[in-house]
C-alpha cells in the first residue's frame, strides 16, 4: 500500500469509485499504520491475531445484540479460509455523513477507532478487547466485502487491503436489515492462515452464554458436516452447568443473582460441587478478565462474609472457631461473574484486570444481599455448602500442622532448596531457567549438558500427583510437587507471589511418547490449578525434543516432526550409500551433548510458551482428562484422535 501510488490514482480512477480527497489520504495513513504495526492493533500476526479478526467483526454484531437490535449471527469458515459474518441487526448506516462526506459504512471500514461505534449514543456498553473496530480487519485483509441491508435496499462495497475498490452500490430491494462482512486475511501480514474450528467454536459458545438468547451459528465449509448452533436461553446459569461438567453438584439449582446500578449491570451464576478445586471466571463486557480485578475482589469478599455470618448465626460455626477463609468457601465452586461497564479500565500485564474501583462495592453489596437471601431461603443446601467449607478448613489446618510438626519451619517457607535440584549459579530470575525433566537418566544428561550459569535442572521421578483429584493437604504431602514449589520459590494458592519466582522460564521437558504426554498434562494441571499466575505471566514453557536423528556419513539432521524427517531423508538420499535414521523414544536416549544441541541451547531450541487463551475450555479440558468420570474422557480422546500425529503406544 504505497502512498505515492494512492496520490497518483485520482485522475485515472474516475468512475470506479476510487477518486481520492485529502481526507481519504488521511484515512489511508491511518490504515497504513495498522499494516505497519499490526501487533499493536490485534496483539499478534500469528494464529492468535488471525482469530482475533473474527472476534473483532463478531463483537460489532454482539454490540448490536446488546443494544437489543440483533438476535442471529452466523459465522462461516470457507474452503479458502475466508470468513463470513452475517447478522440481522439494523445494518451499518449507509447515508452520507454530514461532515465527512462519505457513507457511514465506508467510514466505519476505513477510519481507525471509529469502528461501528462512531455514534456513541447508540450503544451503552460495548465489547471487544482492543475495540479497534472493523477498519482494522479491513486493513489486514487481501479483500473485504460488506453487504448492508437497510433503508429498503441491499448495499455493497468492496475493499482491498483497506482501500475501497468500488463505491457503495445500491442493489436489490429488501425488507430485511442486517450486515454481512466477508474477508480474507492477508498472507503478507499473517504467518498463519488456517482457522481452527475449535478455537472459534469456544469463543462463540462463550459469547452465546454471556448474551442470553442470542443465536450464533458456526459453519465450517472445509469439513463436511462441521457446524454448531450456540443458543442458550439460560445464559450464564447454563454456562455454569456446562463448566461443571461431570462434577457432582451440592445443590440442584444454579444460584443466579443480577442487578444494575449506575449503568453497571451485574450477573452472577454459581454452583457448589464436591470437587476440590475452584472454577471462577469473570468477564467485563464479554471479555474474560483473566487477571481478575475489582469485580472479582468484590465477589470474593462478599462470599466469604455471607457464608461466615450465616454459619455463625445458625450456630454451625462457634464464636470461638476460626472463621472460614476465602479458599475454604470457594472449594468446589463453579462460578461465572459477568459485568457490563460503560467505561471499563483495563489494567495488568495482559490488560485483563478490571480497574474501576466503583465496581467492587456494587458487586459486593449485591452479592451480600442476594446470596444472604438465598441462604436464608435454602437452609438445607446452605448447610451442605458450609459443611464442605468446614471440611476444606480442617484439611488446610491439618496440612499446616503436619508441615509445622515435621520441620520447625517448613521447607516451603524457609527456602531450603530440594536436594534433587541442580541449581544455576546466577541469582537473576529474569535470565534463569528451570527445566522440569522426566526421569533420573534424562535428568542426568540434562545436568551434564546444560549451561550451569543460568539453567537449573529438577528431575522428576515417576508419576506426578493428579491435583485434579486431590485436596491441598494431599497435594502438599507429595514430594515431587513440594520440590517444584520450593524450587520455583513462589508458594501456592492464596500465598502465591509472582515476584518471588526464582526463574522466569520454567520448562517442561518430557519424552515424546504417551507417558511423556501424560506427565506433561499432570504438570500443566498443577500449574493451572495452583500457580495459574505463572502461566498468565508467560513463564511456563514446553521443550521440543527432536523425534528423529537422520544421518549419512558426517552429515546429520535432527527432525522435530514427520514432515521434517521426510525432507531430511530426501536430501540425503542424494549420492551413494544408505541413510540412517534413529527414532528417539525418550530423552534418556540422547547423550548430554545431543540434548544440549537439540533441546536446551537457546540458539537452536524451540520452546512453546503455554498460554490460557481459552481459559474456560482449558478448565473443562482438565476436568475431562483428569477428573473422576471415564466416559467423557473416552469421548474426548475419540473426538481428538484425528489430531494426534505421533501416537506411540
Ligand atoms: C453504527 C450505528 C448503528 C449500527 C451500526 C453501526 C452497526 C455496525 C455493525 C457492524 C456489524 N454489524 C453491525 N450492525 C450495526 C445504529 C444505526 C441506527 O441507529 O439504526
Amino acid at each position: 500500500m504505497a502512498k505515492s501510488e494512492n496520490k497518483k490514482t485520482p485522475a485515472k480512477s474516475k468512475g470506479d469509485g476510487s477518486d481520492y480527497t485529502s481526507r481519504q489520504i488521511q484515512v489511508l495513513k491511518g490504515l497504513e499504520a495498522v499494516r505497519k504495526r499490526p501487533g499493536m492493533y490485534i496483539g499478534s500476526t500469528s494464529a492468535r491475531g488471525l482469530h482475533h479478526l473474527v472476534y473483532e467483526v463478531v463483537d460489532n454484531s454482539i454490540d448490536e445484540a446488546m443494544a437489543g437490535h440483533c438476535s442471529n449471527i452466523s459465522v462461516t469458515i470457507s474452503v479458502d479460509n475466508s470468513i463470513r459474518v452475517i447478522d440481522d441487526g439494523r445494518g451499518i448506516p449507509v447515508d452520507i455523513h454530514p461532515t465527512e462526506g462519505l457513507p457511514g459504512v465506508e467510514l466505519a471500514l476505513t477510519t481507525l477507532h471509529a469502528g461501528g461505534k462512531f455514534d456513541k449514543s447508540s450503544y451503552k456498553v460495548s465489547g471487544g478487547l482492543h475495540g479497534v473496530g472493523v477498519s482494522v480487519v479491513n486493513a489486514l485483509s487481501i479483500w473485504l466485502e460488506v453487504e448492508v441491508r437497510r433503508d429498503g435496499f441491499t448495499w455493497t462495497q468492496r475493499y482491498e487491503r483497506g482501500i475501497s475498490k468500488t463505491k457503495l452500490e445500491q442493489g436489490a430491494k429488501t425488507k430485511e436489515t442486517g450486515t454481512t462482512v466477508t474477508f480474507q486475511p492477508d498472507s503478507e501480514i499473517f504467518t498463519e492462515l488456517e482457522y481452527n474450528y475449535d478455537t472459534l467454536a469456544n469463543r462463540l459458545r462463550e459469547m452465546a452464554y454471556l448474551n442470553r438468547g442470542i443465536r450464533i451459528e458456526l459453519t465450517d465449509e472445509r469439513e463436511e458436516g462441521e457446524a454448531e448452533v450456540f443458543h442458550f436461553e439460560g445464559g450464564i446459569s447454563e454456562f455454569v452447568e456446562y463448566l461443571r461438567g461431570s462434577k457432582t453438584a451440592l445443590h440442584s439449582e444454579v444460584i443466579y443473582v443480577s442487578g444494575t446500578q449506575d449503568d453497571t449491570a451485574i450477573e452472577l451464576a454459581m454452583q457448589y460441587t464436591d470437587a476440590y478445586n475452584e472454577n471462577t471466571f469473570t468477564f467485563v463486557n464479554n471479555i474474560n478478565t483473566h487477571e481478575g480485578g475489582t469485580h472479582l475482589s468484590g465477589f470474593k469478599s462478599a462470599l466469604t462474609r455471607t457464608i461466615n455470618s450465616y454459619a455463625t448465626k445458625n450456630g454451625v460455626l462457634k464464636k470461638s472457631d476460626a472463621s472460614l477463609s476465602g479458599d475454604d468457601v470457594r472449594e468446589g465452586l463453579v462460578a461465572v461473574l459477568s459485568v457490563k461497564v460503560m467505561e471499563p479500565q483495563f489494567e495488568g500485564q495482559t490488560k485483563t484486570k478490571l480497574g474501576n474501583s466503583e465496581v467492587r462495592g456494587i458487586v459486593e453489596s449485591l452479592v451480600n444481599d442476594k446470596l444472604g437471601t438465598w441462604m436464608e431461603e435454602n437452609p438445607s443446601h446452605s448447610k451442605r455448602v458450609i459443611e464442605k467449607a468446614l471440611q476444606a478448613a480442617r484439611a488446610r489446618e491439618a496440612a499446616r500442622k503436619a508441615r509445622d510438626l515435621t520441620r520447625k519451619k517448613s521447607a516451603l517457607e524457609t527456602g531450603i532448596l530440594p536436594g534433587k535440584l541442580a541449581d544455576c549459579s546466577t541469582r537473576d530470575p529474569e535470565i534463569s531457567e528451570l527445566y522440569l525433566v522426566e526421569g533420573d537418566s534424562a535428568g542426568g544428561s540434562a545436568k551434564m549438558g546444560r549451561d550451569r550459569g543460568y539453567q537449573a535442572i529438577l528431575p522428576l521421578r515417576g508419576k506426578i500427583l493428579n491435583v485434579e483429584k486431590a485436596r491441598i493437604d494431599k497435594i502438599l504431602s507429595n514430594e515431587e510437587i513440594r520440590a517444584m514449589i520450593t524450587a520455583m520459590g513462589t508458594g501456592i494458592g492464596e500465598e502465591f507471589s509472582l515476584e518471588s519466582a526464582r526463574y522466569h522460564k520454567c520448562i517442561i521437558m518430557t519424552d515424546a511418547d504417551v507417558d511423556g504426554a501424560h506427565i506433561r498434562t499432570l504438570l500443566l494441571t498443577f500449574f493451572f490449578r495452583q500457580m495459574r499466575d505463572l502461566i498468565e505471566a508467560g513463564y511456563i514453557y514446553i521443550a521440543q525434543p527432536p523425534l528423529y536423528r537422520v544421518w549419512k556419513g558426517k552429515q546429520e539432521f535432527y527432525c522435530y516432526d514427520e514432515t521434517e524427517r521426510i525432507a531430511a531423508q530426501d536430501r540425503l538420499k542424494n549420492g551413494k550409500g544408505g541413510v540412517s535414521i534413529q527414532r528417539y523414544k525418550g530423552l534418556g536416549e540422547m547423550n548430554a551433548d545431543q540434548l544440549w544441541e537439540t533441546t536446551m541451547n537457546p540458539e537452536k531450541r524451540t520452546l512453546l510458551r503455554v498460554t490460557i487463551d481459552e481459559a474456560t475450555e482449558a478448565a473443562r479440558l482438565f476436568e475431562t482428562l483428569m477428573g473422576e468420570e471415564v466416559e467423557p474422557r473416552r469421548r474426548f480422546i475419540e473426538r481428538n484422535a484425528r489430531y494426534v500425529k505421533n501416537l506411540d503406544v
